[in-house]
């Protein structure tokens, strides 16, 4: 795995590419994807926070968000649609593993928790850092 800035480099372009940000966790979805597939020949072009660049506005206009893969050019956007195309590019016959199972219920049951961990995430870090509100606990210490 290489690092760069998207900035702009003489360097031509990996065949697999990243947009993103060591502080993302949606990023690190697609990095550890990449991983588990044994796919160590990747790009990860750091963006730069409040500064989005070109390459991500063009790949990524609709949510203009982190993570975009870029696989031989073609943009690919939302972490979890990202992790599904890796796997099914370098599938388990590979000698990869597989991501998601491969009975279609158990597949749906993975989608549905993945969901429901991006419904929850980004609301609790929002209330760990104390910019919303959260709910009144309902099981709390008495005031002293
Ligand atoms: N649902 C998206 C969420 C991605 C996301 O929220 N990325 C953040 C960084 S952690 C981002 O790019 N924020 C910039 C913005 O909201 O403009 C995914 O799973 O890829």
């Amino acid at each position: 795995m290489s690092s760069s800035s998207t900035s702009g480099s003489a360097e031509p372009a990996a065949a697999v590419r990243v947009l993103g940000s060591w502080t993302s966790p949606f990023v690190m979805r697609v990095v550890v994807a990449l991983k588990l597939k044994g796919v160590e020949e990747y790009e990860l072009l750091q963006e730069t926070r409040g500064k989005k660049s070109e390459l991500l506005l063009r790949s990524n206009p609709v949510h203009k968000k982190i993570p975009v893969l870029l696989h031989h050019g073609k943009p690919l956007a939302e972490s979890l649609i990202i992790v599904e195309y890796i796997d099914e590019v370098w599938p388990a016959s590979d000698g990869a593993p597989a991501i998601l199972p491969r009975d279609p219920y158990c597949r749906a049951v993975e989608r549905f928790w993945a969901q429901y961990i991006d419904d929850k995430f980004p609301r609790g870090t929002r209330v760990l850092r104390g910019t919303v509100a959260g709910e009144e606990p309902w099981l709390k210490c008495p005031p002293l």
